[in-house]
């Protein structure tokens, strides 16, 4: 068995611990403060440090081991993914891109090569945004893009943003203590696809062209609760029969655009739920996305017109918070012709795509130059417990990150 093949049987073998650390047993959940968090934390800490890698803890709650290179005063290259997940997730949504870092990182020490610069390897906290709604806390931190308006936004629990920092041991005045401030190489991140591409095309990785931009809104529709058996049909203010026809307005004009938009509402709450009482207040989640910001902000307009016309035939008001917004985000060129080059001596097609899903390399691409890969995953299936990655492709992986950081070390020359 290959030196590679190892390294991926411990990589997913990690991933397999990890996985059984969540909030509810026989599934994956593992969101932003939670104890299981914590707990996966203190796990990938442990890990870092065996590796010999310099480890802390910031503010935010990420967890960041450091190996130092030749020259201390060199540039630092971050190679990250995030340690969150979705509710009932994939194992590898995050863990696969912390724990590759993480061998690369360890295989690098064993083999006693000092780079020619510094590598920090961080496991972000909160990229899916599942608690607070607004996703990337973790990489907005130490980008220096935190918006400090969040710290007193509650979960549904009615605990705060600033309660769970504190929680985690972290103090939300010191946040921007944690931004990187030093002068960065760029930024890597092995990540999976999450898109069928690569499984119909039976290739092993991707180079990320591209990264979406998204629009998350809350749409609120006020109308008129009522008694279920006494208020004549005609006479209704029915928040959730609008809402309805404005989710299926939502579907239709996505599907008439679908070349360059998609359009989800994931979460659905009728206020005072009950099967007698005709629903007067109904909030709804909507996700925008499109790789071309023109017709990202042209979607976002079209459907504020459609809804509005909705509600105004039916008499019900609707408000429309954007919780946030992120524009289309290139991957560095340079970067990415290292990858190219990297693929190609791994002896893997090159293929690039755009990333519809979003990441942490979003918020750092503000400071860096952000590279990513993906990594096939099985019928491209993901934040579903049916996400899966085989065996061979964790090696060609593995095969393509060695390939990329030697490759990094060798053009090095600052
Ligand atoms: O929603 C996303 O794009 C990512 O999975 N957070
Ligand atoms: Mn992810
Ligand atoms: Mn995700």
């Amino acid at each position: 068995m290959s030196n590679y093949q190892e390294r991926a049987n411990e990589i997913l073998a990690r991933i397999d611990e990890l996985a059984k650390i969540t909030e509810e047993p026989g599934i994956v959940t593992r969101t932003y403060g939670s104890d299981a968090f914590i707990e996966a934390r203190e796990k990938v800490e442990s890990w870092m440090r065996t590796a010999g890698l310099e480890t802390r803890t910031d503010n935010i709650g990420n967890v960041r081991g450091r190996l130092p290179g030749k020259n201390p005063i060199a540039k630092t290259f971050i190679i990250a993914s995030h340690l969150d997940s979705v509710v009932n997730a994939g194992k590898f949504d995050g863990p696969l891109g912390v724990i590759m870092g993480l061998d690369l990182l360890e295989n690098l020490a064993e083999n006693k090569i000092q780079l020619p610069f510094n590598i920090e390897l961080i496991a972000f906290c909160d990229e899916e945004g599942v608690r607070f709604h607004s996703t990337y806390l973790g990489s907005k931190a130490i980008a220096g893009s935190f918006e400090t308006s969040l710290l007193d936004k509650a979960d549904k629990d009615g605990v705060t943003l600033k309660e769970v920092i504190q929680k985690l041991g972290g103090n939300e005045n010191r946040l921007s203590d944690d931004a990187l401030k030093e002068d960065l190489l760029g930024y890597f991140e092995i990540h999976i696809e999450q898109g069928p591409v690569l499984y119909d095309a039976n290739i092993p990785v991707a180079l990320v062209s591209a990264i979406a931009g998204q629009q998350r809104i809350e749409l609120v529709f006020t109308g008129v609760a009522g008694h279920a058996g006494t208020v004549p049909m005609g006479k209704r203010h029915d928040a959730l029969c609008c809402a309805a026809e404005c989710i299926s307005g939502i579907e239709e004009f996505a599907i008439d655009h679908k070349t360059n938009i998609v359009a989800t509402v994931g979460k659905l709450e009728i206020v005072d739920a009950a099967s007698n009482v005709i629903p007067g207040k109904v909030k709804c989640s909507l996700d925008i996305r499109s790789a071309d910001e023109v017709r990202l902000s042209f979607a976002c307009n079209a459907l504020k017109k459609i809804i509005t016309e909705i509600c105004t035939n039916r008499n019900i008001a609707c408000t429309w918070n954007i919780i946030q917004e992120t524009d289309p985000v290139a991957c560095d060129p340079n970067l990415n012709n290292t990858l190219h080059q990297s693929i190609k001596n791994a002896g893997y097609e090159v293929v690039e795509l755009v990333s519809g899903a979003g990441h942490d390399a979003v918020p750092l691409s503000a400071i860096c130059p952000v590279s990513m890969i993906f990594v096939r995953c099985y019928k491209g299936i993901s934040h579903s417990p049916l996400e899966d990655v085989e065996i061979t492709d964790i090696t060609a992986a593995v095969k393509v990150a060695d390939n990329f950081i030697l490759n990094l070390a060798s053009n090095y020359n600052q």
